[in-house]
């Protein structure tokens, strides 16, 4: 929400602690209040005071520069070099330092600290990212969100790697680049940035039964989030813990937003995309300068082996959820994200995150996927951070301490001391050594069986869950994702990668599929492909839903008054006030920015000017004009977009009298979802939600 005003949250006021350190913000805006003071000097890199940082050494007044300038080499240089290379995915994110705390012990099933010591604060650094597009890329395409939690706790560095969605495309680790590749932009014209909607990425799909059940999640309203603090976040694999007698059990890892789960309907994403590159972004930096921290609960699973063994489906695949109605969630603690970064590139982008980093008492399980990208991470950051020493970079440094005979390497900040750099030694008796209450991997027994490039058998239904997914989701939702399908497959120019993605829809619901045929003039049917096992119909799962689960709150949302010279000040602030009182942003827009005459003749602040601030900002609005300002605004383009995209994006419009002729302009029906502003209960209500109902009025029916 661009420019709104900081405003006080009816949730919890916490000062961030000492451990996550300083304000929300760090120490940005420190440095502008030395100016004029007393400040350090301006030096090179080798600390030589400057002088001069303006002008370069000149032969003469108007000579050539001189090569001696090192002062000027060396700066030019450095920026030259100020670039390391992007990420391959995720290489769009947004970081926040936290905290996470424990608040019910799991000490029966694992001896990591983290997860049994109750109360304590474990400082967490959480990255949440596109997948598919640049550093640079807008915030709302359609996509996964990576959702990255770095815990530094006392047995070590924790990483919980996860997406916000629990599922994957893939089964087997070697089919990465493949996937990844086809995704990015093709790599003959670089387009399309950060989008799925090319044929490249659905002829991958095509071809790849198992992905079926990912891209039902794929084309659901979870992959375009209205707020990065309204996602969930998912662990994905099945993990180990392992409790003091070396017992082991499996966990899938759950984060649950606070706020309650919201996404945009797709005009308002696109619409978005075009207003506001960086609206995650700076929904966040704001939320965290309000004070407004998000949290997320963390809930898991858990079960044994003889419990996985039962379920029809094999666990270690991760296309595959765990349902909730089959093992349900324990919320063992929660995260709350207080401190934005004191420095993006330093924080934020040299952060390096890896599934392999565990602590005592977790452990791998034999997921596929997750045994290869256990090798992916680490030798991604040799080419990212540009050699074996980048655990030292600060926000990668582990607070537990780190004692070793590593040594030397690219970037080496450390200096070792003492004639020891090996084990096992006696000449230096204080130097480190193993220790009983190290790391110890799972005893698991292996499996007798031949070596050989094998896929289980058990991996072999690609369709049931995909099944599920969509027929436990809501009418609604059922629509959106046919549409989504329809959308993405109508980019995709080859009439065969369209007619292939179109058979195995079939496979999961022929209705859907006889919807997606219908938008992309496909008849008759393709014919399906044979699953490799008979389809399962499974009993549905609610809690995968999104809309049904949405919480009627105001709390973290954004709420705009569209105003002009002469709109009635006592209906703008009760307005404001209610929004306020019930934990909403409240931004008031007017064609001019700043002060206007209201009806009284009093001011009225306007805080964001009509044409850059698009009703896709805010979560509902209302239009408070004075006739001539209701007229005056329905012959202006950018206010008639305001109501109508408000309007079809589905939200609560409160308007009074005035408002009435831009209402009319703008084709605003009347329903349950448009109030007097006069009525701010009515209004507060249904902004609270979005008017679902209202949906088949505004777009046609797929
Ligand atoms: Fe990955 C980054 C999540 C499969 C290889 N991945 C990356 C990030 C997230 C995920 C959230 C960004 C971390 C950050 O914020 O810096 N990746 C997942 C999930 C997967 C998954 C949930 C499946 C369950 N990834 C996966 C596979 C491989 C990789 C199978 C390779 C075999 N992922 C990478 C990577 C990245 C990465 C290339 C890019 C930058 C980085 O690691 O640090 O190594």
């Amino acid at each position: 929400m661009p420019r709104s005003k900081p405003q006080k949250s009816s949730g919890p006021k916490k000062k961030p602690t000492s451990k996550s350190g300083g304000t929300p913000l760090g120490n940005a805006g420190e440095h502008h209040q030395k100016a004029g003071g007393k400040h350090p000097a301006l030096t090179t890199n080798q600390g030589v005071p400057i002088s001069d940082n303006q002008n370069s050494l000149r032969a003469s007044e108007r000579g050539p520069t001189l090569l001696e300038d090192f002062v000027l080499r060396e700066k030019i240089m450095h920026f030259d070099h100020e670039r390391i290379p992007e990420r391959i995915v995720h290489a769009r994110g947004t970081g926040v330092h936290g905290r996470f705390t424990l608040k019910k012990s799991l000490g029966r099933y694992t001896t990591a600290k983290l997860f049994t010591e109750v109360d304590v604060e474990t400082p967490v650094f959480a990255r949440i990212s596109t997948v598919a597009g640049g550093a640079g890329s807008v915030d709302t395409p359609r996509d996964v969100r990576g959702f990255a939690v770095k815990f530094y706790t006392g047995e070590g560095n924790y990483d919980l790697v996860g997406n916000n969605v629990p599922v994957f495309f893939i089964q087997d680790a070697i089919k990465f680049p493949d996937l990844v590749h086809a995704l990015k932009m093709e790599p003959d014209r670089a387009f399309p940035q950060a989008a799925s909607a090319h044929d490249t990425f659905w002829d991958f799909i095509s071809h790849t039964p198992e992905a079926m059940h990912m891209v039902m999640w794929q084309m659901s309203d979870r992959t375009i989030p209205r707020s990065l603090r309204m996602i969930e976040g998912f662990g994905v694999h099945s993990f180990r813990l392992i409790n003091q007698s070396g017992k082991s059990t499996f966990v899938k890892f759950h984060w649950r937003p606070v706020l309650g789960l919201q996404s945009t309907v797709w005009d308002e994403a696109v619409k978005i995309a075009g207003a506001d590159q960086d609206f995650h972004r700076r929904d966040m930096f704001e939320a965290i300068l309000r004070g407004d921290f998000p949290a997320w609960d963390l809930a898991v699973q858990l079960f044994t082996e003889e419990e996985a063994e039962g379920f029809p489906f094999d666990h270690l695949d991760p296309t595959k959820i765990v349902p909730e109605e089959m093992v349900p969630l324990k919320v063992i603690g929660r995260m709350v994200l207080d401190r934005w970064p004191d420095n993006f590139f330093a924080e934020t982008e040299q952060v390096a995150f890896c599934p392999a980093n565990i602590v005592p008492g977790i452990d791998f399980s034999n997921d596929p996927l997750l045994q290869g990208r256990l090798f992916s991470y680490l030798d991604t950051q040799l080419s990212r951070l540009g050699g074996p020493n980048f655990h030292q970079i600060p926000i990668n440094a582990p607070r537990a301490g780190v004692a070793n005979n590593q040594r030397d390497g690219h970037m080496q900040m450390g200096v070792p001391t003492g004639r020891v750099a090996y084990e096992p030694q006696s000449l230096e008796p204080d130097k480190p050594r193993e220790t009983d209450a190290g790391f110890r991997s799972c005893a698991q027994p292996t499996e007798d069986g031949s070596k050989g490039r094998i896929r289980a058998e058990s991996f072999a239904d690609h369709y049931s869950q995909a099944r599920q997914f969509y027929r436990s989701q809501s009418p609604v939702e059922q629509a959106h994702m046919a549409s989504a399908l329809i959308f993405e497959l109508s980019k995709v120019q080859t009439a065969h990668v369209r007619e292939a993605m179109v058979a195995h829809v079939r496979n999961i619901d022929q209705d859907l599929a006889k919807r997606v045929a219908k938008g992309l003039s496909i008849d008759p049917l393709p014919t399906a492909p044979k699953p490799a096992v008979p389809v399962q119909d499974l009993p549905k799962s609610p809690a995968t839903t999104l809309i049904p689960r949405m919480k009627e709150t105001l709390e973290g949302r954004a709420v705009g008054i569209l105003v002009a010279e002469g709109s009635d000040e006592g209906t703008v602030d009760s307005i404001r006030t209610a929004a306020e009182d019930a934990g909403a942003a409240v931004t008031v827009v007017a064609p001019t920015i700043g002060k206007l005459k209201t009806a009284g003749r009093k001011t009225l602040n306007a805080d964001a000017q009509l044409a850059g601030s698009p009703s896709v900002f805010y979560d509902a609005v209302a239009v408070v004009l004075s006739e001539s300002g209701g007229t005056m605004l329905a012959g202006e383009a950018a206010a008639k977009a305001f109501v109508a995209d408000a309007f079809s994006h589905l939200k609560a419009i409160a308007a009074d009298g005035g408002a009435q002729a831009l209402l009319d302009a703008a084709g605003v029906m009347p329903d349950a979802g448009v109030v007097a502003a006069s009525d701010t209960k009515a209004f507060i209500k249904a902004a609270k939600t979005r008017q679902w109902a209202r949906e088949p009025e505004v777009r046609s029916k797929t």
